[in-house]
């Protein structure tokens, strides 16, 4: 499954994020380091259900023609600057970034915490700040891990046999990084990874981080964040979040309060009277945030990751071509994410290692075309595979 890692400072909002996300309980308190181990849960990526361009009836799958599909989120303890040499929580928290095919670099865009945490005036600090130091604990990390084994690899490098770029794919396989991103790397660096230099190695492990752990910002808290420090954040192409507003609508949701879809720019309220005052003020203010940044953030920045960082598109494996259905009439029973570049024999595979191994052709079941077991599926493409096996 696609995980996502939530990382950043203490106290910006990692936790109430996750929260909003999942819907999975987590302690969430305006002090640093309130998380102390990870949270992990299952949130989801939006697309539109092709049930309702094909005007297939009876697709239980989706709601209201929006299909959810799940993802893993992990919300990481706060990280501090010198976090790699032990500081704060010190690397535990690193750890838990280890699995994370992405990180979403939650920033506190309202300046209302210093790069420890501690609450302090509103606007007072600058949001910027906590990318740098995100990166830097993230390189630091990786680079430690490196310099630890570099005198044995540098030795078994004497042999001319031996691939440093498998030595290191060795080492790193635990951070799920795997040797196409070392060998990308070495090669974006121009440099021999066998004969570098500390510094050279520094550069390489800075460039192998974006291509396997690729960051990306959320200027969160966006809510209460004052303009001048929005459009500072959004001049540098960040997204604004505010995971408290998402918690509130989702809340509000299943509440029966409002009728909302993660993801949605507005909501509406269907029986106005029964909301309290109070009630009727928050959702009036959300109403206000969401139509400035259009909606709240949350839903836009797991897609923007899983969907345009990660290129990721969804697949709609069926039975029966004609009716868009398994073999018990379910409408569009599965919808699974698979890197772009997937080809009919790749996604045969996921659906089981038997009918992949059989595989013989596979249709577009929207066209009711067989097509070629090396063409690239497109996203939303609806698959029905010919296997000898059943
Ligand atoms: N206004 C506003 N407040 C938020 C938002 N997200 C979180 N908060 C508040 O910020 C404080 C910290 O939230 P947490 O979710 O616990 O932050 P965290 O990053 O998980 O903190 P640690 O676990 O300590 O690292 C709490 O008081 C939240 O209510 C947001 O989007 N808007
Ligand atoms: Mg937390």
């Amino acid at each position: 499954m696609v995980t996502l890692a939530l990382a950043g400072k203490p106290n910006c909002g990692k936790s109430t994020f996750y929260k909003a996300a999942t819907m999975a309980h987590a302690e969430v308190g305006n002090y640093p380091f309130t998380t102390i181990d990870a949270n992990r849960g299952v949130a989801y990526v939006r697309t539109a259900c092709p049930c309702t361009t094909l005007k297939v009836l009876g697709c239980t799958a989706c709601q209201d023609g929006i299909r959810y599909i799940p993802i893993d989120l992990i919300d990481v303890a706060g990280l501090v600057p010198d976090a790699h040499t032990g500081k704060g929580l010190g690397n535990q928290f690193l750890d838990n970034i280890r699995l994370a095919d992405a990180v979403i670099d939650i920033i506190d865009a309202s300046g209302s915490t210093d790069i420890e945490g501690n609450p302090i005036d509103p606007g007072t600090s600058d949001p910027l700040e906590e990318i740098t130091m995100l990166k830097t604990e993230l390189v630091m990390w990786v680079y430690g891990i490196i310099e630890k084994h570099w005198g044995k690899l540098q030795r078994q490098a004497q042999q001319k046999s031996f691939s440093m770029t498998l030595g290191l794919a060795d080492i790193l396989a635990g951070l799920s990084i795997r040797s196409e991103q070392i060998t990308d790397a070495e090669r974006e660096c121009n440099i021999s990874l066998k004969l570098a230099t500390s510094e050279e190695l520094l550069r390489f492990t800075e460039i192998l981080i974006t291509h396997a752990k690729p960051i990306i910002i959320a200027g969160n808290k966006a809510d209460v964040a004052n303009q001048e420090l929005r459009e500072k954040l959004v001049s540098k192409n960040i997204m604004l979040t505010s995971g408290e507003a998402e918690f509130a609508l989702r809340s509000a949701t299943a509440a029966g309060l409002i009728t909302y879809h993660a993801g949605d720019t507005t909501f509406s309220i269907p029986h106005p009277d029964a909301l309290s005052a109070p009630q009727k003020g928050a959702l009036v203010k959300i109403e206000q945030f969401m139509q400035e940044i259009s909606g709240t953030g949350v839903q836009q920045a797991l897609n923007h990751v899983v969907y345009d960082v990660l290129n990721y598109i969804v697949l709609y494996p069926v039975e029966d071509e004609h009716k868009f259905c398994d073999g018990q009439g379910r409408v569009l029973p599965d919808a699974f994410l698979m890197k772009q570049g997937t080809t009919p024999r790749d996604l045969a595979y996921r659906v089981h290692t038997d009918i992949g191994n059989g595989f013989l052709y596979a249709v577009d079941a929207k066209k009711n075309m067989r097509i070629k077991e090396q063409s690239e599926l497109k996203n939303g493409d609806i698959i029905k595979i010919v296997s000898t096996a059943k």
